[in-house]
């Protein structure tokens, strides 16, 4: 393998065959519920019992939901090119933790994460797998009804962008997996590692709103397409 400083980029289609649904897609999240009233601060300003409910749902859903062939190849490609001295950075815009349960490491979820807890009263944030509701204590400073979904919304800024930056300004390889190209900072990466001289992938579905950017794409589910791609890099095994 030729490459030594990959970062891979997934979103919601890695994911989507292990049940947890994507955003943009027929019939998806978006589709059910306003992103304005669900997945901005303004919104669980308005009504926190409607966004407590939406995430008490989906965090109860994880419990149940087991990793596919997409993140076990991409753990098993961490393994490889770590193993050689190579450099690897995964970051995720989900806020599932199906990386972690296929074997990633140092997961960089720059959306947050479903299992954890912020506290908008000291700042706090931690392990968190039970429902939230507006009568929910934080651990560290006691507050009451100050905890939130430690979850990135809309006019929020994502977590981990200086590390993540910095990988992309580092890259030789540059792979995006399952995601529409529709949300930024996320959908900007391509050009930050073209700009550094990497090589561009994209793994989708299907063609993304940025296709034309990228300097090669396989279109498929995630579950076949990256395995498929990881085995093409790496050998199988
Ligand atoms: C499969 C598959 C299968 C299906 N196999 N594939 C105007 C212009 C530009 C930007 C802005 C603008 N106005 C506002 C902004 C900024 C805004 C933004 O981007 N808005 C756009 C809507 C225009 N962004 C922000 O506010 C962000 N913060 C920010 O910008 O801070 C300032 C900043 C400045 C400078 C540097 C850095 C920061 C925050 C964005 C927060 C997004 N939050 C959410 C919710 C998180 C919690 C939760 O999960 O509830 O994150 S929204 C939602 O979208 C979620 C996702 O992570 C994110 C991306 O979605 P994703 O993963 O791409 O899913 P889909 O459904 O869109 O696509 C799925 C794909 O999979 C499709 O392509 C399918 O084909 C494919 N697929 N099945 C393979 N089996």
């Amino acid at each position: 393998m030729t490459f030594r400083r990959i970062v891979i980029l997934t979103g919601a289609g890695v994911s989507a065959e292990s049940g947890m649904g994507t955003f943009r897609d027929k019939g998806g999240i978006w589709t059910r519920h306003r992103l304005e009233d669900v997945a901005t601060p303004e919104g669980f300003a308005r009504n926190p019992d409607l966004v407590h409910a939406f995430y008490n749902t989906r965090r109860g859903a994880l419990k149940a939901a087991q990793p596919n062939a997409a993140h076990l190849a991409l753990a098993r490609l961490q393994r490889h090119v770590e193993a050689d001295g190579g450099d690897f950075m995964l970051v995720t815009q989900n806020v599932d933790n199906l990386h972690e349960k296929a074997g990633s490491t140092r997961v960089v979820h720059m959306h947050g994460e479903l299992a954890s807890a912020l506290c908008a009263a000291c700042g706090a944030r931690g392990y968190w797998d039970k429902d939230l509701t507006g009568d929910s204590e934080c651990w560290s400073c006691g507050a009451v009804g100050a905890l939130r979904p430690d979850v990135v919304w809309f006019g929020e800024m994502p977590y981990g962008m200086d590390d993540i930056y910095r990988g992309l300004e580092l890259a030789d390889l540059f792979v995006s997996v399952g995601t529409s190209g529709e949300v930024y900072p996320a959908a900007g990466f391509v050009n930050e590692a073209r700009l550094a001289g990497a090589h561009t992938i994209e793994l989708n579905l299907e063609p993304s709103a940025n296709v034309r950017i990228f300097s090669e794409g396989r279109y498929g589910p995630a579950s076949e397409v990256v395995d498929a791609w990881v085995s093409d890099l790496i050998g199988a095994g």
